[in-house]
């Protein structure tokens, strides 16, 4: 866990992970197609066990409008392609987790996509200060396929705990698995320890299959 705190405190690039290797450009993975932006419907929405009990939800004017951060962070893909040192700007999940208080008892958080894709994190994984909603990378907005409007990076997760187009944040109490979690891979997602598939996981790592 060591390293992995040591990522999640700093947000710089932290090589190659292993069994990683290092790719040109930036390939396009996802299950299923790729949704169209309506802004007219679009919002981002918390829900679940927030403090006060209320659902929040930004539509795509005021979503634009949040404070921003820039963080510098990597991009581990389980299919062993890495992208070192990416420049994300976006809405820090930190900042959510402020504006919408979750109660004290949330533990994960579920990161939920169009379409219904979803994934899981720990709520210290989410709160970590490179975690951020991204909006653009390295000074250019996100090309649809890449996830635009808003896709959250997780640098110090594989990929996959970083849905594209995500629509809301649904605060647990308990940790529950998401889309690939539930579908073979690992609850955890570490590159650092090679997480890679749920046969990996450790008595108390994940919720049973
Ligand atoms: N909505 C959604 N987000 C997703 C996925 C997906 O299937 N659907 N795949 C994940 C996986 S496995 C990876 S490696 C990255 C790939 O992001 P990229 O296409 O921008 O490289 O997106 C993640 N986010
Ligand atoms: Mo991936």
């Amino acid at each position: 866990m060591g390293q992995s705190e040591n990522q999640q405190a700093n947000g710089r690039s932290q090589g190659l992970p292993p069994g990683q290797r290092l790719q040109r450009g930036w390939p396009v993975l996802h299950y299923g197609p790729i949704p169209r932006f309506k802004p007219a419907t679009w919002d981002f929405q918390v829900f679940g066990a927030t403090a006060s009990g209320e659902k929040y939800s930004w539509n795509h004017d005021a979503f634009s409008a949040l404070p921003r951060t820039e963080v510098t962070g990597d991009f581990h893909c389980v299919t062993r392609f890495s992208m070192l040192g990416s420049r994300w700007n976006g809405v820090a999940a930190a900042t959510v987790l402020e504006l919408a208080p979750p109660a004290a008892n949330v533990t994960h958080v579920m990161v939920w996509a169009e379409y219904g894709f979803s994934s899981n994190l720990r709520l210290a994984d989410f709160a970590a200060e490179s975690t951020v909603f991204a909006t653009h990378r390295n000074g250019d907005p996100l090309t649809v396929e890449h996830g635009f409007p808003v896709r959250l990076v997780v640098p110090h997760l594989y990929a996959w705990k970083g849905p594209k187009w995500v629509r809301a944040v649904e605060y647990m109490t308990a940790d529950r698995r998401g889309f690939w979690e539930e579908r073979g891979y690992h609850n955890l997602g570490d590159p650092w320890q090679e997480q890679r598939y749920s046969y990996q996981e450790q008595p108390g790592e994940g919720p049973e299959l």
